[in-house]
């Protein structure tokens, strides 16, 4: 029974050929809506039905939202909201629902008042992710009954109907869909993505319970996010493997110019700031007005707080925005009408009514929390007095190093065994841990395009030391001049003197250790390197199969399954398991190592929108605690996508 009334139907065809063309346009060119049809897109269309289920939450209308993958790929979301209201809309002559679904922009168009709240980029809505799908159903509870309508590629299968009743509390909306293989290059959804974003979600929104299933699996996975705390609860699981400075999480919220601000933050014992940004709950990696209205604030009351407690005398100087934000995380979240975005990957916020309301919250709200809390007070101060005068020790031995090089011109360290080539797009420089490894790649490497530069033992944790300290590090100093890039603000990345920089450790955990010290120190201080993919690991066999004079090696324990299997177990195997990079000689290192033709490499990634979770992915192995390490160590492959072969 079609639950609209056949007086409509007649009215159906004229504005179905609009609509048909509508999202046909969003098949011809998907990643205009999307962004792109690799996983990332395919992701997304996930998060653009969540967002709307969270814009119910948003309106204070739904509290759950489940998010099922199921067995054949296809994504369930359930909501407990309103339901997405099935009567005529009377500009389209379709029930609403049929216009979220098949009109293009329907939530701006239609929505009235500015209905839509999350979303940013490609909030571009459901009809998207309906146009996008080989079939997308929409179950709608209310008044006790159940509405259900099927769409394929975007087209309704049949109108709007009633397919049963069900308890007159329940409500909410049910949108099950499969996206399209035609369209995406990937369709296999990766639960660790959308677990990352779903718990993002859930801190961003306070009290908002999101569960995420996976149905493909013969062991389900499940997760729960629920925090009633929301982003105060973000900081300390940001935090949770660092020593806080303090207990409390200072809290500001407040709305100035139709922007909604929340900011919390908590100082800990390391050095680097972690200030995250995020606009109607999408993060911005490049920041924007809302953080310059933060950064202003926080410096500003800050320093009248210590001015007024004569926690800096009158011939002391300022507090830099930099010192106070050392060691800080902090999460910025607004919600704004209309937010514009700017920069090249347009993920920096532009409103300028933001930075004004973010600046009175904070500004107002801290004065406050400063007055009442004033041992927090204190020793945040005192964190940053030391962070300045650690800043001013690194600015002179930079100086020193600056103006030395200036006279001697650019020395290349003495430990470096350089390649012949001079063009980077050629060269590769192999970073190696301890001497006699480095004396073996000496040996073992291509003169023309390949440099080695040994480093001796454990190096600096640059998450554990002050800048100057980290200047003054022999080990760091010499990467620095070996890269040709310079450093701070003098980085640049046209004097990169190899594209590609390989750092080659032990198959064990110390060399997983090492890797991660080396990695966090390219993250922390020449993240464009990373960002730009010039970084790799090596990966040396763990095994060498010997067997009637041939030889095999294995990478993993698996691998060395696999060929005993094809070679037969019995007693003329010679199994040799690498423990170390000194254990192979030269020849042996060419072959399995180094040899651009047989080599495997790992290339280090980071994900821009995952970025919160990227740092921590580095400080939870730099942390104190064992327990998170021995996870990373575990997951370490998490953050490299395989390269070669
Ligand atoms: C599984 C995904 O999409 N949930 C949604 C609602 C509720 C309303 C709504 C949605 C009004 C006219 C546009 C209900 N009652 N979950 C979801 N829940 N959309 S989407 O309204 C849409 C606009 O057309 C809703 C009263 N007002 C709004």
């Amino acid at each position: 029974m079609g639950a609209t009334g056949t007086e409509f139907d007649a009215e159906y065809g004229a504005d179905q050929i609009q609509i048909l063309e509508g999202l046909e346009a969003v098949r011809k060119r998907p990643g205009m809506y999307i962004g792109s049809t690799s996983s990332r897109g395919l992701h997304h269309l996930v998060y653009e039905i969540v967002d709307n289920a969270v814009d119910e939450a948003l309106a204070g209308h739904c509290d759950t939202i489940c998010v099922s993958i199921n067995p054949d790929n296809s994504i369930t979301v359930v909501d407990n909201g309103r339901g997405i209201p099935v009567g005529i809309n009377h500009k389209a002559g379709l029930p609403a629902v049929e216009v979220v679904f098949t009109i293009l922009h329907a939530g701006g168009k239609f929505g009235g008042g500015g209905y839509k709240v999350s979303g940013g980029l490609h909030g571009v809505g459901a009809s998207v992710v309906n146009a996008l799908s080989v079939w997308l159903e929409v179950e709608i509870y209310k008044d006790g009954k159940i509405y259900k309508q099927r769409y394929e590629k975007g087209n309704a299968v049949y109108s709007l109907k009633i397919v049963g009743e069900c308890e007159l509390e329940k409500t909410g909306t049910k949108v099950t869909f499969l996206p399209d293989g035609e369209i995406f290059e990937e369709t296999v959804f990766d639960y660790e993505v959308l677990k990352q974003r779903f718990r993002e979600m859930a801190f961003l929104t306070k009290g908002l319970r999101i569960e995420l299933e996976d149905l493909r699996v013969e062991e389900e996975k499940k997760n729960v996010f629920h925090y009633e705390g929301g982003i105060k609860e973000f900081v300390s699981y940001l935090n949770r493997s660092k020593t806080p400075l303090y207990e409390q999480i200072i809290y500001c919220e407040g709305s100035k110019d139709g922007v909604f601000v929340e900011v919390a933050m908590q100082h800990n014992d390391s050095y680097s700031d972690n200030t995250y940004g995020f606009v109607n709950n999408i993060t911005t990696p490049e920041g924007g007005t809302h953080v310059m209205g933060f950064r202003n604030a926080l410096t500003k009351t800050l320093n009248d707080y210590a001015r007024k407690n004569r926690l800096l005398k009158d011939n002391e100087p300022n507090l830099s925005g930099e010192d106070i934000r050392e060691g800080l995380t902090a999460i910025i979240s607004v919600k704004i009408e209309d937010p514009q975005f700017e920069g090249q990957t347009k993920q920096k916020l532009g409103n300028s009514e933001a930075r004004g309301a973010v600046d009175n919250v904070v500004s107002n709200q801290l004065e406050i929390f400063l007055e009442q809390n004033p041992n927090v007070a204190k020793l945040t101060v005192e964190k940053s007095v030391m962070a300045q005068r650690a800043r001013e020790a690194a600015r002179k031995a930079r100086d020193l190093t600056r103006r030395k090089s200036a006279l001697e011109g650019m020395s290349l360290p003495g430990k470096l065994a350089d390649c012949s080539d001079k063009d980077p797009k050629n060269c590769e420089i192999y970073i190696v841990e301890g001497d006699s490894a480095g004396g073996s790649a000496k040996t073992a490497r291509d003169r023309a395009t390949q440099a080695i530069l040994p480093l001796r033992g454990k190096i600096l944790n640059v998450e554990k030391a002050r800048l100057d300290k980290i200047y003054a590090n022999a080990e760091i100093k010499a990467m620095i001049t070996a890269f040709g890039t310079g450093i701070h603000e003098d980085f640049d990345i046209s004097k990169l003197r190899y594209h590609k920089i390989i750092i080659m450790t032990d198959a064990d955990v110390d060399g997983a250790h090492i890797s991660t010290l080396l990695l966090t120190f390219l993250y922390r201080f020449m993240p464009e390197l990373i960002k730009q993919g010039y970084v790799y690991l090596a990966q040396p066999p763990l095994y060498k199969l010997e067997k009637n004079k041939k030889v095999w090696y294995a990478y993993s324990d698996e691998e060395l399954n696999n060929i005993l299997v094809e070679v037969g177990r019995d007693g003329n195997n010679k199994i040799q398991r690498y423990k170390g990079l000194g254990e192979m000689d030269a020849d042996q290192l060419w072959e399995t190592t180094m040899d651009p033709e047989h080599r495997v490499l790992l290339r280090v990634t980071m994900d821009e929108e995952t970025s919160s979770e990227l740092d921590l992915t580095f400080t939870t192995l730099m942390g104190d605690k064992v327990e998170p390490r021995r996870e990373f160590i575990e997951e370490n492959a998490k953050y490299v996508k395989n390269l070669d072969i």
